[in-house]
């Protein structure tokens, strides 16, 4: 296998609780504590557009009109990271939708309890902190959220001071 095998981007969103919530910097600190690469970073309010096309499998299930409330309620940071296998990784950082299944060192295991049940149960918003696209859906929701332009080529410090 070469380099290109293992290196990969992917997308992640810091959702608008958390935003609201002042943990932007907490979670990127993690990825770049992680070693991860960011190639893109902005602030989007999404649309109803944007949102249909990235939860496309989710647009029929009872919980969207919710998801949509949730992720309208501000803005997201979107980004695009670089890594080894990042997706898998990122989603291991990310831990289980559910934040009740979610590992406390985790990201919503650490910054969230609330339980899908419990939000189903009650009719409240289910708030998760933080999406990462699942492995083989990074390219596709890289194109939803960004431009190419939008998405910068550089060397980290080690890359050029050690390698
Ligand atoms: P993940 O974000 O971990 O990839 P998905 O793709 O299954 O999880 O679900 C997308 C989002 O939809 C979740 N992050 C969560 O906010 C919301 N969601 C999923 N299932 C439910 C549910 N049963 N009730 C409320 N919200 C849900």
């Amino acid at each position: 296998m070469t380099e290109e095998d293992y290196v990969e981007r992917t997308f992640v969103a810091i959702k608008p609780d958390a935003v609201k919530r002042g943990l932007i910097g907490e979670i990127v600190a993690r990825f770049e504590d992680a070693g991860f690469k960011i190639m893109g970073m902005k602030m989007v309010q999404a649309t109803d557009q944007l949102l249909e096309q990235h939860y496309e499998e989710h647009v029929d299930k009872p919980f969207y009109d919710e998801l949509v409330e949730v992720m309208q309620s501000g803005p997201v940071v979107a980004m695009v990271v670089e890594g080894v296998h990042a997706a898998e990784n990122m989603r291991k950082m990310v831990g289980e939708t559910d934040n009740t299944e979610a590992h406390p060192a985790t990201i919503r295991g650490r910054y969230a309890h609330m339980s899908m049940e419990h939000a189903d149960e009650s009719g409240s918003s289910y708030k998760n902190v933080i999406h990462a696209a699942e492995p083989g859906e990074q390219e596709r929701e890289i194109e939803i959220w960004f431009e190419e332009e939008e998405l910068h080529e550089y060397r980290h410090s080690d890359e050029e001071e050690v390698r």
